[in-house]
Formats: C-alpha cells, structure tokens, sequence
C-alpha cells in the first residue's frame, strides 16, 4: 500500500524533507518526517556539483532511490525536473522509478533541459499547457494507480498572470494530478493566486524561499510542506565550519562535540547488523 496515497485521499497533511542519498534519508526518517523528497538540486550539487539543469540522468536518480528504498522505510517521491525529456522520456522514466520503488513523482512545467526555480527565474519561457498535460497523462499511464503523480506549476515563479497560472494548474488537475505545487518565492503572490482558486485537489508548498511564514499559516492552504534543500544547506554550513576549524586550530579535539560520535555513524551503517551476521554465519 502506498501510505502517501492514502494520506492524499484521506486529505491529511503530510511534511515530507529533502534528501540526496541514503544518509540523508535515514536522518529525515528519524526526524520524523512522513516522506522523503528525493531532491534534483540535493542530488545535483553533491553528486555531480554541477547545477539543477537537467545533467543528472534519471539512471543515476533511480539508483539513489533504489539504495533508499532498501535501506530506509520511508516513502520517497522523486522530484523527476520536467521529466528529463518530452512526454514519452517521462513515461519511461516514471515507469522506471516506480521499480526502483518510488512511491511518486513530481514534475515541473519547466522546458526541458530546466534550470533551479531561483536562478534568473524571471520571464522564463515555459512548456506550453499542452505538452505539460501529455507528461502528466503519460506518467499517470505509465505507474500504477497508487503512485501519487504531482504536478508543479512554475508560473509565480516565472511571473505569469494569476489567471494564467489557474488556467494551468486546472488543466494539471484534469490530466490526472493527484497534488498541485504552485511553486513560488514570494508569499503575498502565493496568496493571490489561493484567494482566486477554489480547485478541490491536495495543494503542495516548497517553502525554500518563504522561511518567514510559519507552518501553522502554511498548513491552513496547503495539505504538503516540502522542505525541499534545508539538510543540504545545514550540511555545508555545518562542514565548511568544522573543516576550517580543525585546521585552524590544529587538532580535532575542539570540534568533537559539535560532530557525531563514530558510534553514531555505525548506527546509520547498520554496523550492529553485520556482526549479527558474523555470528551467525561465519563459522
Ligand atoms: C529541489 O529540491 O530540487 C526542488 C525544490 O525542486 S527547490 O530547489 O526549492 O525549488
Ligand atoms: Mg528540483
């Protein structure tokens, strides 16, 4: 059963983080978060360090999500860009991230190749209505009915009319989205754009760029939070600070107790497990 699904048709509100391997997952698992956004940004810069641009390969993206499904229970939506191609790309990828284990998709009405929303986001052509409605129909058909298919609609973003945005996201819906994510950087435009919309589907927030509003504010419009990039940026933020420390300081010893024990990191490598199996069967 695809427990994110039946939260969607339950309509109860769900936190999923952003993640880009297996570690990163463990810790949104254990910080109780419901799911796992599979990040295109995460997976991007500590991957590759190369920009959200479409250069990862949904091969690489599907084996991420492999290893996490494997070694973590928690449900993971990939976030597919704008499905690394044309609608028939987004079939087979989809298709493809379901076997990995997948319990979803998002994609992005972003020409493809895309580029991350916050980077010269303004006057961004985007694809036309017609060809994001045929990936959209071209992923519902290519997964199974549980597999939640969100949609995500850049046009805030790119600084389209509101009444355009609402013409695209109910052309989203009636393709066959099971959640809508009207991505944007500026909440009074979010606003806006909610007062005029009366559509009866789950609504998403990426709220990266709008830290100020509160989740308190942001869970009576929408029934997702997705904190899509915030453990990457501790991450770095975090290793810049311990790493020039230890240099500067000329010993470790000043930043052990800001860094994890290595006792902790065996539990995240499941080390206990391996020595179960030593004895068990290494005779
Ligand atoms: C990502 O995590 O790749 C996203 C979310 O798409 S954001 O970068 O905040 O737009
Ligand atoms: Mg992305």
């Amino acid at each position: 059963m695809n427990i994110l699904k039946e939260k969607l048709r339950r309509r109860e509100k769900f936190f999923l983080g952003g993640a880009h391997d297996v570690l990163s997952s463990k810790i949104i698992e254990n910080s109780g978060f419901d799911g796992v956004w599979l990040s295109g940004l995460g997976v991007s810069v500590t991957k590759k360090g190369l920009p959200d641009a479409s250069i990862i390969t949904p091969t690489e993206v599907g084996e991420i999500c492999f290893n996490i499904t494997s070694s973590t229970d928690i449900p993971v939506i990939i976030d597919m860009d704008s499905g690394y191609g044309n609608s028939t790309n987004a079939y087979y990828y989809a298709r493809e991230f379901e076997k990995c284990g997948a319990m979803g998709v998002c994609v992005e009405d972003n020409i493809f190749p895309k580029c991350n929303s916050f980077y010269n986001a303004e006057n961004k052509a985007l694809e036309s209505i017609d060809s994001m409605v045929g990936k959209i129909k071209a992923i519902r058909s290519a997964v199974s009915e549980d597999f939640c298919v969100i949609a995500r609609c850049e046009g805030l973003i790119v600084g389209l009319p509101k009444e355009e945005v609402q013409k695209r996201c109910i052309a989203y819906v009636n393709a066959g989205a099971d959640a809508l994510v009207i991505h944007t950087s500026d909440w009074n435009k979010l606003i806006d754009f909610l007062d005029t919309w009366d559509g009866d589907i789950p609504l998403v927030v990426i709220p990266t760029k709008i830290p100020e509003v509160s989740q308190k504010t942001l869970l009576k419009y929408f029934d997702i939070i997705i904190y899509a990039n915030q453990l990457l940026r501790a991450s770095i933020k975090a290793s810049e600070l311990v790493m020039r420390k230890i240099l500067n300081e000329g010993l470790s010893l000043e930043v052990e107790s800001s860094i994890s024990s290595m006792e902790e990191v065996f539990v995240y490598n499941q080390m206990a497990q391996l020595t179960e199996l030593e004895n068990e069967y290494l005779k």
